[in-house]
């Protein structure tokens, strides 16, 4: 019931939360008391904090039972486990510190240092990127994409980067601080409008709609004349090919396939072992059954390393000798520090384990790399009290070096764009016009127009329309307050995209798609006229594509917030570090139950199981790339100006800029800017 009805108010609860939530449901609280609680920490996801938390503000006492885990099960299903050999958590508690003894001594927690993972007063360092309109010709086109090109005209410019200050906290803020907290604001239109159907005094039929939680609530609808709408879903935005432009991509053959898509997979649901068993037990079984596909994945990922040999189960551990070394994969549970060091407790699918390592050794930085939930590989001694002493940490990581793919017969780019945010008040709109005639040959130089020829393909990757009811609020800052037509407006502008560049979407958080990640893809009955478009094809968040050989992984990117919140010195600002961040970790999202909603599918589509040539991502609505091991990172910006809770949280977007990519490389070739079009948005 409680897990039933959250999914259908597109929220998500962890099986912890579930269990401490279940006993008190209808009896001590409403779904929509606990709704309100939820939206006002600015989370999708019940968490066990949150459960608590909105217990002990009933004034409930927490029923204290423990978090099911991948190596054990809840108290009140565990007959049922017959698959069960873990070592019980007991056996595992970590050794007295006055016996402990030897170098690497294991001292206590002490409660002080418990948050050291938080960022929440980190210094910002860095240095945000920014970009100067450069005025003088062109700058350089290098492969590397350090350098960029400038027009110098009043027209679309190519641009260097310039390095500026202004970094500013956005960590420590939170979305109650910032945002009225509103709820039962938001309603759905009943599909046929049935319900009913009596006229009131003036012959208008008063229609029912459905408010939150399905309560029923009658109203006279405004009758708006279609021509007479207040806003323009630009039908009038008709941009044709420039006359005697020659694109040279027309004449390229195509190379393109979608060779990862989250849409190819078909689940089924975790089979009940008893008729009569709790709904919870469903969600506790699919994220358990989650987990261990994280971790098979990612052992995989580990067993391509050399240097990491001789696995064992932490299951196992207690078959071995005290004082052996050993090699572990597991799921980080927990980090602490300690005054020598760091404990981490890592489990797998057999049962769990604390593991030490001294602030002195070489791998001890490497703990602030790692993210909750993320997976890694320990060796070191097995002291046989259920601790180990590291000597070394291993995070999957990608291989140092790339092979060369062979060269291409010509040059052909790819355009890569994120959060348009069509149906914002911010949106920029003047720009996307220019930059569509751009696309259409409307250039004023040989170096764009040698860029226009060649560019072949277009990836959007997520929040292509600002959405609704995404936030508190938000209906002040839509200029078009209607889904469909948010997708009609899109629909409108990208049909004006040439007809030979092939074209790949993939859905964010603002659009009308499964919340949860992975997104599959867009729901049809809103997005349509996106499957309407010529050369297109859908792909899910993430997804990878693979142009002329060349493995394109794109996401969104909300997996950059867990990184903003959990490592040190990460910011929004600089999106692109907190990507090689992912990548290391080889996964988009890898902390549960933080800001990222993760939907509770048998198997992790998550995991970054290929290592891509280019990892694009969004989200973030900031510009940045790097390369990292011979991959190529970058975050597109957006094409949306700062929005006012954008302000509010100092989040400088860099808005209507094109970055332009070889192929061939997979490395950015140019950037072009048409910010100077979207000024004063
Ligand atoms: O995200 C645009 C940017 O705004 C991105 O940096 C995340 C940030 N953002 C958006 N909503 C929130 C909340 N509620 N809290 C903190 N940060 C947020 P977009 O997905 O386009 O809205
Ligand atoms: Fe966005
Ligand atoms: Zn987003």
């Amino acid at each position: 019931m409680l897990v039933e009805d959250l999914i259908k108010n597109n929220y998500l609860i962890t099986p912890p939360a579930y269990y401490l939530l279940e006993p008190h449901y209808r009896k001590d609280f409403t779904l929509a008391e606990l709704i309100k609680f939820v939206k006002a920490r600015g989370s999708f996801v019940v968490t066990s904090a949150i459960a608590e938390e909105f217990l002990a503000s009933k004034g409930l006492v927490s029923t204290g039972n423990e978090a099911p885990s991948l190596g054990e099960t809840p108290p009140d299903v565990a007959e049922e486990q017959e698959d069960n050999q873990g070592v019980s958590p007991q056996e595992h508690e970590p050794a007295e510190p006055s016996k402990s003894s030897g170098s690497s001594s294991l001292d206590e927690p002490s409660p002080e240092s418990e948050s050291f993972v938080s960022t929440g007063n980190a210094v910002e360092q860095g240095i945000s990127q920014q970009f100067s309109g450069s005025k003088g010709g062109v700058a350089g086109l290098s492969s590397e994409g350090e350098s960029l090109i400038s027009t110098g005209t009043s027209g679309p410019s190519v641009v260097e980067e310039a390095g500026g200050d202004g970094e500013t906290l956005v960590e420590g803020i939170r979305e109650e601080d910032v945002f009225p907290v509103e709820i039962g604001g938001e309603t759905e239109y009943e599909p046929n409008g049935n319900g009913s159907a009596e006229e009131n005094g003036n012959g208008i039929k008063p229609k029912v709609v459905y408010g939150d939680y399905g309560v029923p609530i009658a109203y006279v609808e405004e009758e708006i004349p279609e021509e007479k709408k207040s806003y323009s879903v630009y039908e009038d935005v008709v941009v044709s090919p420039k006359e005697g432009f020659h694109y040279r991509a027309v004449e390229i053959p195509e190379d393109a396939e979608v060779v990862f898509d989250v849409k190819n997979f078909k689940f089924s649901p975790p089979k009940a072992k008893n008729a009569a068993g709790k709904e919870g037990e469903f969600l506790v079984e699919a994220y358990r059954a989650h987990f261990r596909s994280r971790l098979r994945r990612m052992r995989n990922i580990f067993r391509e390393n050399p240097e990491i040999g001789g696995i064992i189960d932490i299951g196992k551990l207690s078959y071995v000798q005290p004082n052996t070394d050993v090699t572990i994969v597991g799921m980080v549970n927990e980090k602490k520090e300690t005054a020598k060091g760091f404990v981490l407790e890592l489990e797998d699918s057999t049962g769990r384990i604390k593991v030490f390592i001294n602030r002195e050794r070489e791998d001890a930085k490497l703990v602030m790399e790692i993210m909750h939930d993320s997976v890694i590989a320990v060796t070191g001694r097995y002291s046989g009290r259920g601790i180990i002493f590291a000597d070394r940490l291993y995070i999957p990581d990608v291989p140092r070096f790339r092979r060369r793919k062979p060269p291409l017969k010509e040059k052909v780019y790819a355009i890569l764009l994120s959060d348009i945010h069509v149906g914002s008040n911010k949106f920029c709109e003047e720009a996307f016009v220019k930059f569509l005639e751009w696309l259409n040959g409307d250039v004023e130089n040989e170096v764009h127009a040698e860029l226009v020829s060649r560019v072949k393909y277009l990836i959007i990757a997520g929040d292509v329309v600002d959405g609704v009811g995404i936030y508190p609020g938000q209906y002040d800052e839509l200029k078009i307050p209607d889904i469909f037509d948010q997708y009609e407006a899109l629909y409108n502008l990208l049909r004006n995209v040439p007809k030979h560049i092939h074209t790949f979407i993939g859905p964010g958080n603002h659009d009308a798609a499964r919340t949860a990640l992975p997104q599959p893809g867009f729901y049809e009955e809103y997005a349509r006229p996106l499957f309407k478009l010529k050369n297109t094809t859908i792909i899910s968040n993430p997804a990878v594509i693979r142009l002329h050989g060349r493995d394109f992984l794109i996401a969104h990117g909300r997996g950059i917030e867990d990184v903003v919140t959990e490592i040190p010195n990460r910011s929004h600002h600089r999106p692109a570090e907190a990507m090689i961040n992912l990548l290391k970790l080889r996964h988009l999202a890898p902390t549960f139950g933080e800001k990222v909603p993760i939907a509770p599918d048998p198997e992790d589509l998550l995991v970054i199981e290929n290592v891509p040539d280019l990892f694009q991502a969004g989200h973030v609505h900031v510009l940045q790339h790097k390369v990292y091991n011979g991959v190529f990172l970058i975050n597109t910006g957006t094409w949306q100006a700062q929005t006012e809770f954008q302000k509010m949280v100092n989040i400088q977007p860099t808005p209507a800029v094109v970055p332009i990519i070889d192929v061939e490389t997979a490395r950015l070739r140019a950037v072009v800017r048409f910010d100077q079009f979207c000024e004063g948005v």
